[in-house]
Parts: structure tokens; C-alpha cells; sequence
């Protein structure tokens, strides 16, 4: 149902992920079986930017994530038994380091296999693949790096810089943007991946990245709703509140989108009666959209959120905490 809400509605949010996690009779539980662990992922990170770390059990989610380790592979699957894959292996590590856990991998070698693994996934042209089966994208890239990153591997991102970079060159267009592969049509949620896995790699600069055009080209994704679209000619959606958004906190340009229509655009897609948000107002809601309605809202400097690190898609404060902050910048925090 659409929200004709002015707030956001942080009660029901919480309620609606932490019912997410009890209600397994649900069709859409099942229907998401592959994507379990991205979604434990994107429910605890809003949780976190609600601030509401406690809203979950952190034992039970650490334990949830370490029985998806797929051992043959060494790495995360999405679900216990599934194969490993590189996203849901970076879901996991974001998981673990949300919660401080990444002790966890220190047994059995864990840590030294799950680097294995995301190594293993170069490719000669410096893309990646998300899984030993091959299929590339400029996404499995960004999670490669992300994932290395927060494990602290700072000489294998120094070693796989040059030839990342160099293939995510080959993915820019005419336009400023960047799509899943050489010639591939500028999308922003490839821009998302592209720019933020050039800032873990300290290589956004005015050499691989067209700033000004850029920003415009993401800043033209505002439509008279205020809601924001993937590229031309598609229809707003809410999670490209966060794509778009948090690229454009990566250029420090954020102030280059019209924040109150935004805001009224997402806050009129959350669901009023049982929490959520939807891509839409009057759609269905679910954990995706949710988080990125939420993540969208902090950028903006909704009042009473937490700080969201865009590079990362996780709590500022763990990422600063880590020592892995970039030079990003979103608007200044409101006051209630
Ligand atoms: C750590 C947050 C995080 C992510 C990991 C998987 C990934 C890395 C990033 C995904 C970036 C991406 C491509 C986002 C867009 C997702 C989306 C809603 C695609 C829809 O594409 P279309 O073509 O929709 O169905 P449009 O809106 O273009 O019609």
C-alpha cells in the first residue's frame, strides 16, 4: 500500500526484517532461496543504518553465514550447500565484518582459502568471473576487490590494481558511465561497481573517471517524480536511490540531485502497515528495496540515521573503524 507518510517509519521497518527472518513459510522466502545470504546482507545493513544493531541475534547470523561456507570451493555460497559464488562470498565477509567476526575465518585456513578463491576469479583482460564457471561482470569485479579489501589484502589489491583498472577503462562509454562489459550499455548500478571498486583501489581520478560528465549523466537520472532511474528512458525505482546516490557521494556531488523530491519519492513507497519499502509506491514491498530506500535516505542526511559508507554499502562507522575510509562525501546530517 502506499505511504502517504512524511516519516520514515523505523519501527516498522525493523519489524518487517526482523519478521524476515521467522516467517519460512512464506512463498517468497522460498523463492529466494538463492539469494539468501544477500539478503541476511542487505537486512542487517539496514538494520544497522536504522540503528538498530541489536534487532537481530548476532550469534545466529555469524552462525547462519558459517554454515553457507562451501568447502570444496572455499568460500560463501548463498545458502548451506550451495556452491560458491563471489557474491554471496562477499555478503558473507560484509556480514562478518559488521558484526566483528571475522575471527571466524581463522580456522582451518579459511582465510587464506577464501583469498584463494577471489584471486582465482582474474581473468587475463583483469575482469572477473563470479564463480569457477565463468560468466563476467564489472559487479563480480567490484566484489572481488570490496572482499580483499575489508579482509585487509592490501598487497594483492596493490598487485591486481593495474590490470582491474585497465578493464574497467574498457567499460567506459561515450556517455561517462559503465556497463557490465566492454561495449555494454551504461547502467547505474555498473557506474555503483565501477567507481567504487576504482576508490578501494585509490584510482578514481580525473584520468579514469570523466567526473563532470559522469555526474551529470547520473544527476539526469531524476525524473519530474523525483524518483530515480537505472538509465534513460526506464522508470524510477528506489534502489537507484542508492546506486546513484552513492556513486554520486563517491564524485562528492550529491547536491547535483533534488534531496526533498527524493525523499518524498522514497518515503511514499514504504509500506505504512507492515514495514518495508517497495521499488514504487503501491508495490510490493521486499528486504532489496528496503535497504536501498533506507541507504538512499541516509545520503541524503535523513534525520536519526546512522552514516552510510557509499564505497562500501556498510555502516560508516565500521568501515572507519577498519581504517578503509575513501574521500566520499553525503549531504550533512539533519536534525529532527
Ligand atoms: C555490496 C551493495 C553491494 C552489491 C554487490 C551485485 C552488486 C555488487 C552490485 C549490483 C549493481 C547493479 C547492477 C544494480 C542494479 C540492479 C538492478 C535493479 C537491475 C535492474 O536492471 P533492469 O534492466 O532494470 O531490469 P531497469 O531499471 O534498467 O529497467
Amino acid at each position: 500500500m502506499a505511504s502517504s507518510s512524511s516519516k520514515l517509519l523505523v519501527d516498522k521497518h525493523v519489524a518487517y526484517i526482523q519478521a524476515l527472518a521467522k516467517n519460512k513459510d512464506d512463498l517468497a522466502y522460498h523463492l529466494t532461496t538463492h539469494l539468501r545470504l544477500n539478503a541476511i546482507y542487505w537486512g542487517i545493513t539496514a538494520l544497522h543504518i536504522l540503528g538498530r544493531t541489536d534487532a537481530l541475534d548476532r550469534n545466529d547470523v555469524v552462525d547462519f553465514v558459517m554454515s553457507c561456507w562451501d568447502d570444496e570451493a572455499g568460500a560463501f555460497g548463498a545458502n548451506p550447500g550451495h556452491d560458491a559464488h563471489v557474491l554471496g562470498t562477499l555478503s558473507g565477509i560484509q556480514i562478518l565484518v559488521t558484526y566483528d567476526a571475522l575471527d571466524r575465518l581463522d580456522v582451518d585456513g579459511k582465510r587464506t582459502r577464501v583469498v584463494d578463491f577471489l584471486l582465482s576469479l582474474r581473468n587475463d583482460d583483469g575482469s572477473f568471473s563470479g564463480d569457477a564457471f565463468g560468466e563476467r561482470d564489472t559487479r563480480f569485479l567490484y566484489c572481488a576487490v570490496s572482499a580483499l579489501s575489508l579482509l585487509g589484502e592490501r598487497e594483492h589489491l596493490a598487485r591486481i590494481a593495474d590490470p582491474a583498472v585497465a578493464h574497467i577503462q574498457r567499460c567506459r562509454n561515450f556517455d561517462g558511465g559503465f556497463g557490465t562489459d566492454p561495449g555494454a550499455e551504461s547502467h547505474s548500478g555498473q557506474v555503483w561497481v565501477c567507481v567504487s571498486a576504482l576508490a578501494i583501489l585509490d584510482q578514481l581520478n580525473e584520468q579514469t573517471v570523466d567526473i563532470p560528465l559522469l555526474a551529470w549523466w547520473l544527476a539526469e537520472r531524476q525524473l519530474p517524480s523525483g524518483g530515480l532511474n537505472g538509465r534513460p528512458e526506464k522508470l524510477p525505482d528506489v534502489c537507484y536511490s542508492h546506486w546513484v546516490l552513492s556513486s554520486l557521494a563517491v564524485l562528492r556531488r550529491v547536491s547535483w540531485i533534488d534531496g526533498p523530491l527524493l525523499e518524498r519519492f522514497i518515503l511514499a513507497a514504504q509500506d505504512e502497515e507492515g514495514g518495508g519499502l517497495a521499488d514504487r509506491a503501491g508495490d510490493m514491498v521486499d528486504v532489496f528495496h528496503t535497504l536501498f530506500g533506507i541507504t538512499g535516505l541516509s545520503l541524503l542526511g535523513y534525520p536519526g540515521l546512522e552514516d552510510l559508507d557509499p564505497v562500501y554499502c556498510m555502516p560508516a562507522s565500521v568501515i572507519e573503524a577498519r581504517g578503509l575510509r575513501k574521500d566520499w562525501l553525503a549531504l550533512p546530517r539533519r536534525s529532527a
